[in-house]
């Protein structure tokens, strides 16, 4: 077990931006101009495989060209903000994440996986619209404040602590609506959703992982011949660029990475009155009603457990 540390390290250059990061876990900032906008549309358009379905981060792809070149292209594009707002930070990884219109396009109620040692640093994304969002069309939503609950060990084998009332969660998410160049900055411990793209049109974004400069990647893995513990592996910056075990081999034991052995760890485990006792309703269940297609609605439901295709699906997510 850990403890979060009392202050974070500085990366944001504005003392009030990192207060209101600190606070809230997310901050929103204005980030391309419209010329980076362009180009990283035409660029998604350019390198991104035909057969794209559903929700589609590039670093799912097996196209290993195509990771790469967005990774590279999206970090160039983040530097100029970047430049302008952080301190002390490294970039490692910059992806396109696509939502097709489709029922199937969303993402459960989760936070991201682990990259790094929280007792430590702080794992933040970048997530960058190049689209106006909103509702329909696929924003995600947050649990304003919920990236310090619990100091926790994320990734696809551990058991999340708010597993039994990820349905109950909604009501208390909040959206986040941003215009194309914007960008919502996250605590990857912060609870998030992503609903379907119900509207007629692609949803592109690009998500850039940045952390603190002396941070060391971080994943870790459970196994209940160990109840108790997770197992810590240390690795590369290029980690979440090479990563091959995102597909159907996510559950298994990392094959990269070296083991740092194991962890003793409680596995939080939070009730619905844990949530109405920490949180204020929102109205995001109302607005998520609003945003499906008012024909065949039993087909469309929101889907918000994980189910193993969110689980193997998702780059960022645990
Ligand atoms: O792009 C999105 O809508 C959210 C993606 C996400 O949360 C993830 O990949 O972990
Ligand atoms: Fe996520």
């Amino acid at each position: 077990m850990f403890q979060f540390p009392d202050k974070m390290l500085k990366v944001f250059k504005d003392e009030d931006i990192q207060a209101k990061f600190e606070q809230d876990g997310y901050v929103i900032l204005p980030f391309y101009n419209q010329k980076e906008v362009n180009h990283l549309t035409s660029l998604y358009r350019e390198l991104h495989p035909k057969n794209e379905q559903g929700f589609f981060p590039s670093t799912f792809s097996q196209d290993k060209n195509y990771r790469q070149r967005a990774d590279e292209e999206i970090r160039k594009a983040c530097q100029r903000s970047a430049e302008k707002f952080l301190c002390d930070y490294k970039m490692v990884c910059g992806a396109f994440i696509v939502k097709n219109p489709s029922p199937e396009s969303g993402m459960c109620v989760h936070q991201d996986m682990s990259l790094i040692d929280e007792s430590r640093f702080t794992g933040i994304n970048i997530w960058a619209t190049l689209t106006d969002l909103n509702v329909k069309n696929g924003t995600i939503f947050v649990l304003k404040g919920s990236h310090r609950l619990f100091p926790t060990y994320r990734g696809s084998t551990i058991p999340e602590f708010f597993q039994d009332v990820s349905e109950d969660i909604v009501d208390y998410l909040e959206p986040v609506i941003i215009k194309a160049g914007e960008a919502v900055f996250f605590d990857q411990s912060i609870i998030h959703y992503s609903p379907p793209n119900f509207s007629d049109d692609i949803r592109i974004v690009t998500n850039t992982y940045f952390t603190h400069k002396d941070a060391e990647y971080r994943t870790y893995y459970y196994n209940d011949e160990h109840p108790g513990q997770v197992e810590a592996f240390e690795q590369s910056d290029e980690f979440m660029t090479n990563f091959e075990q995102f597909g159907e081999n996510i559950h298994d034991r990392p094959k990269v990475g070296k083991s740092l052995g194991l962890i003793d760890y409680d596995f939080p485990r939070i009730s619905n009155e844990y949530l109405k006792n920490n949180f204020e309703k929102t109205n995001a269940r109302e607005l998520l009603e609003k945003a499906r297609p008012s024909i065949g609605l039993e087909t469309m439901q929101v889907a918000i457990k994980p189910s193993v295709i969110d689980k193997i699906k998702s780059f960022f997510t645990s």
